[in-house]
This record gives structure tokens, C-alpha cells and sequence, in this order.
């Protein structure tokens, strides 16, 4: 007689459900919300999207600095509609986490009270214009390898969100790429700068892919369940080959003396990555940290009425229905 579900152990029960389940993901079906999952599948792909949506707003901070600064009105506008849309993405992707069941306040006290991450990236300051053209090629570059990936992972909510994300993030990506060209094509100051911001985030941007493939905690399960459909470091290479031609391109050198073509691989390798600093700043103890989170605290807290009052609007309008 063939065994069904009901008439086995509940252990059998389970390992049955979640072989199912890993049959669904091989077959690159979509887990939609109100589908089974396993417990540990809702909670990762919680970590993983709350933790995005948390650097898309955290990440309009240090641009933020520079919409009063920006070189003319037409950078101004273009920086403005990118931290825009920056705030946007994170919008998508919060109502995405919510349908694992966890609220926004919830999602949002958790980022307060350190146990969810924000990326690394958004601790290191805005120094100068050059940065913000750094930001746009190196950050949402990196960003963008990553998400395209992300487009067909697993979770439907999750992959949505992010093809409506990766449109625009590649307008963000030549923004940054055509204010370092410019700067790069001017007087001498302005190359200096264009390089000492290249300096500084390049590390940086290559930390955003996480810790090598052998040091990731969560990159086998996930890439099991493709939440992950690539790994961190297959993910960063992408991004270096690719990031290397273009940096060549407008006279930017990479700052790496170890930085090599490999023809065998035909890709570059790179020196070692400094995680100790990446560990240091993700365990809060980057350059901003501290002021990024006070400064999100305080503009949650100044909302908090605007909160009320579209709560108490949402009341009326149902008691009128
Ligand atoms: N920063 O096992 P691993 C943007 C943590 S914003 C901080 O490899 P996983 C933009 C990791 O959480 C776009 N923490 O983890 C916005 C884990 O710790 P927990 C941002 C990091 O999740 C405004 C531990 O290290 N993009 O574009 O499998 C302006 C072990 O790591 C980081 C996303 O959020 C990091 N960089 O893989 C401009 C992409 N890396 O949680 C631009 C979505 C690792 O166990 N996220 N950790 O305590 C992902 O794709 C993955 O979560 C990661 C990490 C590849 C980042």
C-alpha cells in the first residue's frame, strides 16, 4: 500500500513535507506566503530581506548629506529622485517581509535594538561630491550584480520586488559612473579626488558581497533553497571584472598592488580583503554607525504622528464602510 502523509510518524510527516518542499524549490517553482515552508526557509529569508530593506533606507543617509551640495542643479535633481528611489525600494521590500508575518514596527525595532543588520557600506562617511559619484558606480554596482541574481530567487514577494529594483538601480549605477567620468576628464584637484574616493570605497564595495564562500554562515542552506541563487564570492568576482574595465576606462587606478589578470582564469585576482575591518564594522564599530542609527531613531520618532494619523484615518474610513 502506497504511504500517504497522514498514516506516517510526525517525523516522517516532516522529512515528507520537506522534501516536497525542496522538490518545489529544484523545480524552481515560487514559495509564495501563504504556502508551507519549512521554519528555518521564513526565517532566513526574513534576515536576508529585512536586512535589505534596512540599507536602502539607511543607505539614503550619506547621500543624503550632499543634496545642499551638490555641484549644480541638475546633479541636485538626479540626487534627489536616487535617494528617492533608494527609500522606495525599501518600502517594496518591507511590505515583500511582511508577508512572512512580521510587521514593520516590529522589523524596524529590531533594526533599533541591533539584533537585525544593516549593510556594512552605509558606516563609512561622505566626504566629498567624488562620493557620491563612488556611491552610485561602486555601491549600487555591487548592488546591482548581487540583486539581478536575487530576481529569481526563490521567494515570489522577494524576486517581484527586486525586478522592479534592478530597473532602476541601473540608472543609479551610471549616475555615479558619469560623475566620476567627469570629474576624471577635469583639472587635476578634481582627478585627485575622483581617486581618493575610489580608494576608499573599493574595499568597502567588495565587502558588501559578505564574508568569503567558506566563511559564510547562511550561503549553503541558502543557496540549498535558493534564497542565494550564486555565491558571495562568485557574486564579487563578477563585479570585479567587470568594475576593473570600467575604472581603467576614465583613468582610475584600482588601489590594489596585488591586482592581477589571471589569463588562466581569465579573471582578475585581487589582494587579500581586510575582514577585520568588515567584522568591526558590521559589529558596529565603523566610522558612522553610531550616527546613522541615532539619526534613523529620531526620524522614526518624528513620524510617529504622522503614523497615528494615518492609523486613525484607516479606522475611519473602515467604521464609514
Ligand atoms: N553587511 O553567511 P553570510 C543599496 C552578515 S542597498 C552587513 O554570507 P548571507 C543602496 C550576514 O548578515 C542593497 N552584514 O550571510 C542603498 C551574516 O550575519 P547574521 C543592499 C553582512 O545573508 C542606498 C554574516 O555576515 N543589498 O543597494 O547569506 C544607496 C555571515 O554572512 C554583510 C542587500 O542587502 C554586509 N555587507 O549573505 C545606494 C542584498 N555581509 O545575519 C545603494 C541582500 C554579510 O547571521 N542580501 N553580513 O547575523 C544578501 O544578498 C545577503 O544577505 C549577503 C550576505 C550577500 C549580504
Amino acid at each position: 500500500m502506497s504511504s500517504t502523509i497522514e498514516q506516517n510518524s510526525p517525523t516522517t510527516v516532516m522529512q515528507e513535507r520537506l522534501d516536497q518542499f525542496q522538490a518545489r524549490i529544484d523545480a524552481d517553482e515560487k514559495i509564495e506566503p501563504k504556502d508551507w515552508m519549512p521554519e528555518e526557509y521564513r526565517k532566513t529569508v526574513l534576515r536576508q530581506m529585512s536586512q535589505h530593506a534596512h540599507s536602502e533606507v539607511i543607505g539614503m543617509q550619506p547621500e543624503g548629506n550632499w543634496i545642499l551640495r551638490a555641484p549644480c542643479l541638475r546633479a541636485k535633481k538626479i540626487l534627489l529622485a536616487k535617494i528617492q528611489d533608494e527609500g522606495g525600494h525599501g518600502l517594496y521590500l518591507y511590505s515583500a517581509a511582511e508577508t512572512l508575518g512580521t510587521g514593520r514596527e516590529a522589523l524596524i525595532e529590531s533594526l533599533h535594538n541591533g539584533k537585525a543588520k544593516y549593510s556594512s557600506i552605509f558606516n563609512y562617511p561622505t566626504l566629498n561630491w567624488a562620493d557620491i559619484g563612488a556611491i552610485g558606480w561602486l555601491v549600487d554596482g555591487a548592488a546591482i550584480v548581487n540583486q539581478v541574481s536575487l530576481q529569481r530567487t526563490s521567494y515570489g514577494p522577494y524576486a517581484r520586488a527586486m525586478v522592479r529594483i534592478c530597473k532602476e538601480e541601473s540608472f543609479h549605477q551610471r549616475q555615479g559612473y558619469e560623475i566620476m567620468t567627469t570629474m576624471m576628464r577635469g583639472n587635476s584637484a578634481q582627478k585627485e579626488m575622483a581617486q581618493d574616493a575610489m580608494n576608499r570605497w573599493w574595499w568597502p564595495a567588495l565587502m558588501m558581497f559578505g564574508p568569503h564562500d567558506k566563511d559564510s554562515a547562511h550561503t549553503q542552506q541558502s543557496m540549498q533553497w535558493r534564497i542565494k541563487r550564486e555565491s558571495n564570492d562568485v557574486l564579487r568576482q563578477r563585479f570585479i571584472d567587470k568594475t576593473i574595465d570600467q575604472a581603467h576606462l576614465i583613468g582610475l587606478t584600482i588601489p590594489d598592488e596585488q591586482l592581477k589578470y589571471n589569463e588562466d582564469t581569465k579573471h582578475w585576482d585581487i589582494g587579500p580583503i581586510n575582514w577585520d575591518e568588515f567584522w568591526q564594522v558590521v559589529g558596529g564599530h565603523g566610522l558612522c554607525n553610531e550616527q546613522r542609527m541615532k539619526h534613523h531613531i529620531r526620524a522614526h520618532q518624528d513620524g510617529q504622528w504622522v503614523r497615528e494619523a494615518a492609523n486613525a484615518f484607516a479606522q475611519k474610513q473602515i467604521s464609514f464602510n
